[in-house]
């Protein structure tokens, strides 16, 4: 049923990436005053020639998208970051990723992490599976906390101190190591393929994870809005807690979040259905 969708996405995205991959970015548009959220020409190009091209071919299907104000939530809807970590593709160029997933009735139906800069492409179908480069994935590794490799910025670290003080301290006891690889799908993505076990961002729009969360799930990992879970939808943001399995969540929240913070209900299958 979603085939043709998925089809068209498949030979659209490598297009795209082989257009901008070696485009300078020639202007940097910094919103607000914090230079906090940075916006270059290249971002909205993608943006642009993703959400141009997408309705003329489904016209009936609205857009979420990061950049401009596309921001129209509705039963048939793409969700839209054209570039998941503007700042790594700014300075680094690399770990950033062009991010789209297909909701309906505001439920997760498939979605795309395109890694540019490695030409990895991720693909999550609720319910089927999630696929790298067209190769299916296996079932993510289960790992116990003192094996696994936390991702997570330095504000959340004050973010998460300030709810529940001293807790990244303890959590920096408790983890094999940390780094920061500065994008959201990115980092998701490499939960599910292995790579570290553990993300938290404080401050996630649904555009920066609505792919990759499939991605991860598909493959038996967890993602957690632990304080706001009907938030996202709206465009608000969320503090965002993804990893491995169930069992590392578990031991994640005795460590991080106040007590009477539960896995859903359906979380006992590894999903949590948002
Ligand atoms: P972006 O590059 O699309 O802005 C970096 O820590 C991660 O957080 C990236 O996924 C980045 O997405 C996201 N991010 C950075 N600033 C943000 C903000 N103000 N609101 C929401 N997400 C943000
Ligand atoms: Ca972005």
């Amino acid at each position: 049923m979603h085939q043709e969708k998925i089809d068209f996405l498949m030979t659209l995205l490598p297009n795209i990436r082989m257009k901008y991959l070696n485009q300078i970015s020639t202007m940097v548009t910094v919103k607000e005053d914090t230079f906090d959220n940075i916006v270059t020409d290249i971002d909205l190009k993608i943006q642009e020639e993703l959400t141009s091209t997408l309705s003329a071919r489904f016209p009936e299907i609205t857009f979420l998208a990061e950049e401009n104000d596309l921001q129209e939530v509705s039963d048939q809807m793409w969700i839209i970051d054209p570039i998941d970590g503007t700042k790594n593709f700014f300075r680094r160029n690399e770990d950033f990723a062009l991010s789209i997933a297909y909701y309906e009735k505001r439920q997760p139906v498939f979605g795309f992490v395109y890694d540019i800069a490695k030409d990895l492409l991720y693909l999550g179908i609720t319910g089927q599976g999630a696929w790298v480069n067209q190769k299916k994935m296996d079932r993510v590794k289960v790992r116990t906390l003192h094996e696994s490799v936390l991702d997570m910025n330095l504000k959340t670290t004050f973010t998460l101190n300030a709810k529940k003080p001293g807790c990244v301290e303890m959590l920096s006891h408790e983890v094999f190591a940390h780094r920061s690889i500065g994008s959201a799908a990115i980092s998701l993505c490499r939960i599910a393929a292995g790579s570290h076990e553990i993300y938290i961002s404080s401050h996630l729009k649904l555009w920066d994870f609505a792919a990759a969360q499939i991605v991860l799930e598909e493959v038996g990992g967890i993602v957690i809005l632990p304080y706001e879970p009907n938030r996202q939808i709206a465009g608000k943001s969320v503090l965002l807690l993804g990893c491995s399995s169930s069992k590392l969540y578990e031991d994640l929240k005795a460590i991080l979040f106040i007590s009477e913070l539960t896995l859903p209900s359906k979380m006992n299958s590894n999903k949590n259905g948002e």
